[in-house]
């Protein structure tokens, strides 16, 4: 993170912006909330019993071991993750936490790249060094949370 940077004679303003501070919205849209189950069948029936959502998408990620079923909202998604495999950061986070909650916020922007390089320009720890795929084909970088007002950031370009 910057110092904060003063012009001469300018007033002792909080709302003064670091110079490296990004000045453009980076983030168009909210892509998804995504909320991680023990079982994402049930999660599936809650969503579709209690609110009428549907699954629009279903796919594992591999990579991530994760498996997740997207019920669309209006233009976002509410992203069900469940672990595929016990090692799996989605295992790890539920039984620490001890039950399903909200696990990240996925945002919309239009270039992954750009996004990412603002945010380590900055100083702010990434968990990405460069853009890689995720689901549905959308391309994807995780901030790290704790640089991050303590929430798991995903960057999304669709
Ligand atoms: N939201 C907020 N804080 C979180 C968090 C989360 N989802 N996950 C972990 N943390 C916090 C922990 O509480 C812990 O804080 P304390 O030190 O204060 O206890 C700290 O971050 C470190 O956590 P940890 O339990 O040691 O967990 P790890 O470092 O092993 O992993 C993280 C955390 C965020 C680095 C890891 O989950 C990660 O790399 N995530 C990115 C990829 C991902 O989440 N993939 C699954 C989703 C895929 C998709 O959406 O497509
Ligand atoms: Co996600």
């Amino acid at each position: 993170m910057g110092i904060t940077a003063r012009r001469p004679g300018e007033q002792d303003d909080v709302t003064q912006s670091d110079e490296s501070a990004q000045t453009t919205p980076l983030l168009t849209e909210i892509d998804h909330i995504a909320i991680a189950v023990p079982d994402l069948g049930d999660a599936i029936d809650y969503y579709r019993e209690t609110f009428g959502a549907v699954v629009d998408h279903r796919e594992v990620v591999e990579s991530d071991g994760v498996e997740e079923a997207l019920l669309k909202v209006a233009e976002s998604y509410v992203q069900l993750l469940t672990p595929t495999r016990p090692d799996s950061t989605v295992a790890k986070w539920l039984e620490k936490r001890g039950g399903p909650g909200i696990h990240h916020v996925g945002y919309r922007v239009a270039d992954c790249g750009v996004a990412l390089e603002s945010v380590k320009r900055q100083g702010f720890r990434v968990l990405d060094e460069e853009p890689r795929p995720g689901s549905r084909g959308t391309t994807v970088a995780f901030i790290h949370p704790k640089d991050a007002l303590g929430t798991l950031i995903e960057l999304v370009e669709e």
